[in-house]
């Protein structure tokens, strides 16, 4: 396939990127982009114009190339190239022009888009840097404060907005090809000249004083632990002061220093897992799927509700269902009151919320959902309701319907077991809050038809999910996992470390929030109510006995005000709070556990190691298809750092010997603790491949 083509259209040379999936920067392309634009110097041509085929412009560098050597023409010779040409180069933009790809249309002389196109420079959720001159144009273009916006954060903008910034010429509407090439051939008419950004100044206007200083403040808080906007930050700084080579060359500097860091690699890593984990190994990518039209939802409760949204923010009717009148129409005015809360944060207007509003239909009655496409059932987390909700379903519901369970741990076959239709039920567990996060565990039981399956995945793209699959077992993967990280954050304040040493140490680490806090935050009557539920946990006084003892006390987290920590019945704010750390040390004594000082190391490591044992587990018992998909479901559902890329992908940095050392140091630390015993008892997979050098990563591509 020829990744470029050139031709002559009138005055005009037309350079035509076609490189699927996404037109992205491989050796070819730029190749083919050099060789067109040196030929195009002596030919009849007075003007080029670079547009793509397919879905978008050019939507950056190659991700797959990064860590190989570069093969020439490198971006930089590419660009130079299209910088220097003595005839103007006009970039003719579609879709999303990202990355390297915006950093091309910045080379050129001018810029067009069509009205629905947008432009961004998201490396830095790539734990990169514009690594081509991106830090050093977009100031020169459209100044310190849009660079820094749309530099730091990483979102793209639109066609419209990018005119506005002064970083396109020209708004397109309708045929691309055709409005690019009339604007070259008017720019020819004027007799426009090749319009340098390198030549043009950067003005310090508007620049107050610490402003830098502000965004690198503000960044160290909304990117914790990120090293690559910081030094975006420094780039753009650099050219109120450099000439545009010097910064340059601290670009290249400060990206080659990304490119080569750990976080870059682990945030790389998630970009394509995220992509991996919405394929099932054993469907075919083009199994027929169902068409799903429209959806009931049974339970208008928080998670009710949620799930509602997120189908009628896709456009797809919703019948949400509550026997109780009253809960369900404190559902729907949750719903319209999160909708209004969208509007005020500017993401939403009135029309916007009228046509959800109207797409969401309350009842009472089962029998409104005889016709529906999909049922999501989500009641209360107990396994006796769920199974007489899924027997009326089996009664009600179409031919065809899939029936779908929330729960967040129950056994999905069981329940399906309670219909004449296994293949048609399947788990689909949202995340609380449900219109927000991202994170979508689909869970196939041992009779769901596959074509459930395929249906379920590519839905989940459609409410705008990451899907991640998973097979039946208690908590799937992401609970599973989650209580062993509970079991010992709870065990290291009976060995004396106090709940704020434990959560500003993972906070610090890069998890969104704190083990402790985030049981105050989710209710310590819940994780009470589970663990009371399962008959299969060991018979240890110690297992999380802080908070049962706090359940007991009345202390349920921030719904009581009070939990782990204190709260501020006005802000909510957190406060340490010296009872219980009392407490915590007299049920110590009680239990016979001899308190000591903790290292923070210790913390992660008793903390974060419990994942990676248990997803070695998941892995070998064929729960989780990848080490990728686990790394997704901690990143998108758990508030995981995504700059050290999931527990598996952390666990292959340290080095699995390392980390199965460490878990063999936990378990035999206590002979006379058989409970240590079983805790930290090591994966075998995990094991395995300590022993043999080897990482989650190759094991999983030996599998593909
Ligand atoms: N390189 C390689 N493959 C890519 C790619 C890229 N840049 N972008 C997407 N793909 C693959 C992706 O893995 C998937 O593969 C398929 O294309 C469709 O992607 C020098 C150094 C463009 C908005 O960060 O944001 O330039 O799974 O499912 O939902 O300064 O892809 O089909 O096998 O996401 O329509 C900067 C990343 C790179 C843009 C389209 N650019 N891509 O979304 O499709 S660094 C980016 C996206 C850089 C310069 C620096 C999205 C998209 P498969 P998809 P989509």
């Amino acid at each position: 396939m020829t990744e470029i083509n050139y031709e002559i259209d009138g005055n005009i040379g037309v350079i035509t990127v076609n490189n699927p999936p996404v037109n992205a920067l491989s050796h070819a392309v730029r190749s083919g982009l050099k060789e067109a634009i040196d030929y195009a110097q002596n030919d009849a041509s007075k003007a080029l114009v670079i547009i793509c085929e397919g879905r978008t412009f050019i939507a950056g560098a190659d991700i797959t190339e990064f860590g190989k050597p570069v093969q020439a023409p490198s971006l930089y010779d590419v660009l130079k190239a299209i910088e220097n040409s003595q005839k103007p180069v006009i970039a003719a933009i579609h879709g999303s022009a990202l990355g390297g790809g915006f950093e091309t249309a910045l080379a050129c002389h001018y810029r067009c888009a069509l009205d629905t196109a947008k432009v961004g420079l998201p490396e830095v959720k790539l734990g990169l840097l514009p690594g081509c001159s991106g830090t050093q144009r977009v100031p020169r273009l459209a100044g310190i404060k849009t660079a820094l916006d749309m530099i730091t954060i990483g979102n793209p903008i639109s066609a419209e907005n990018a005119k506005k910034a002064g970083l396109i010429d020209f708004v397109i509407t309708g045929d691309l090809k055709k409005g690019a090439l009339a604007y070259a051939e008017e720019l020819v008419d004027q007799q426009a000249i090749p319009r340098r950004v390198r030549d043009m100044k950067v003005t310090s206007d508007g620049i107050e004083p610490g402003l830098f200083d502000s965004y690198r403040k503000k960044l160290a808080k909304k990117a914790r632990g990120q090293l690559a906007p910081q030094h975006a930050i420094d780039c753009i700084e650099a050219t109120m002061a450099m000439t545009f080579d010097e910064g340059l060359k601290l670009e290249l500097d400060r990206f080659l220093s990304c490119l080569n860091s750990p976080q870059s690699s682990a945030m790389r890593h998630l970009f394509f897992a995220e992509r991996e984990a919405g394929k099932v190994r054993d469907i075919a990518r083009d199994t027929p799927i169902r068409d799903i039209k429209s959806v009931g939802i049974i339970g208008a409760g928080t998670m009710g509700g949620g799930i509602a949204m997120n189908f009628a923010n896709a456009g797809i009717g919703v019948t949400l269902l509550d026997l109780n009148g009253e809960a369900l129409d404190r559902g729907l005015q949750v719903i319209r009151k999160n909708y209004q809360i969208s509007i005020k944060r500017g993401k939403l207007n009135e029309t916007q919320l009228e046509e959800r509003m109207s797409l969401i239909t309350g009842s009472t009655n089962y029998d409104d959902l005889q016709k529906v496409d999909l049922v999501i059932e989500a009641v209360f987390e107990d396994i006796n309701i769920k199974k007489s909700v899924f027997a009326q379903l089996d009664q009600i519901c179409k031919p065809g319907a899939i029936l779908a369970t929330n729960t967040s741990y129950q056994d999905v076959d069981a329940i399906a077991a309670v219909t004449n239709r296994p293949q048609d039920v399947i788990g689909l567990h949202f995340f609380s809050p449900a219109n927000v996060m991202k994170l979508l565990e689909v869970v196939r039981g041992e009779k769901t038809a596959d074509d459930v399956i395929a249906t379920a995945m590519k839905l989940a793209r459609t409410i705008n999910k990451v899907s991640v699959l998973a097979g039946v077992c208690y908590g799937f993967i992401g609970n599973r996992m989650l209580t062993n990280y509970i079991r010992e954050a709870q065990m290291l304040l009976l060995e004396g470390a106090t709940p704020e040493l434990v959560d500003s140490t993972m906070q610090t680490w890069g998890m969104a929030m704190g083990p402790l806090a985030m049981g105050d935050l989710a209710g310590l009557d819940i994780g009470y109510a589970v663990r009371k539920a399962r008959t299969d946990l060991p018979d240890d006084p110690k297992y999380c006995r802080i908070s049962d003892l706090l359940y007991e006390m009345g202390r349920l987290g921030q719904k009581s005000g009070a939990g782990f920590y204190q709260y501020d019945a006005q802000t909510r704010a957190r406060n340490s709070d010296p009872d219980i750390e009392a407490l915590i040390k007299v049920e110590a004594e009680r239990l016979g556990v001899i308190q000591r000082t903790i290292s923070e190391e210790e913390i992660i490591a008793r903390l974060i190691y419990p994942l990676i044992n248990e997803g070695a587990r998941i892995l070998d018992e064929g729960i989780a298809q990848r080490p990728g998909d686990i790394d997704v479901v901690y990143a998108f559902g758990y508030g995981f750092p995504i700059f050290r890329g999931g527990p598996m992908c952390f666990a292959d940095q340290v080095g699995l010997k390392e980390v199965f050392d460490t878990i063999c140091q936990f378990r035999d630390r206590d002979p006379d603790d058989k409970f240590n015993g079983i805790y930290w008892e090591p994966a075998s997979l995990l094991e395995r491949l300590a022993n043999e050098g080897k990482t989650f990563a190759e094991w999983s591509k030996s599998r593909d």
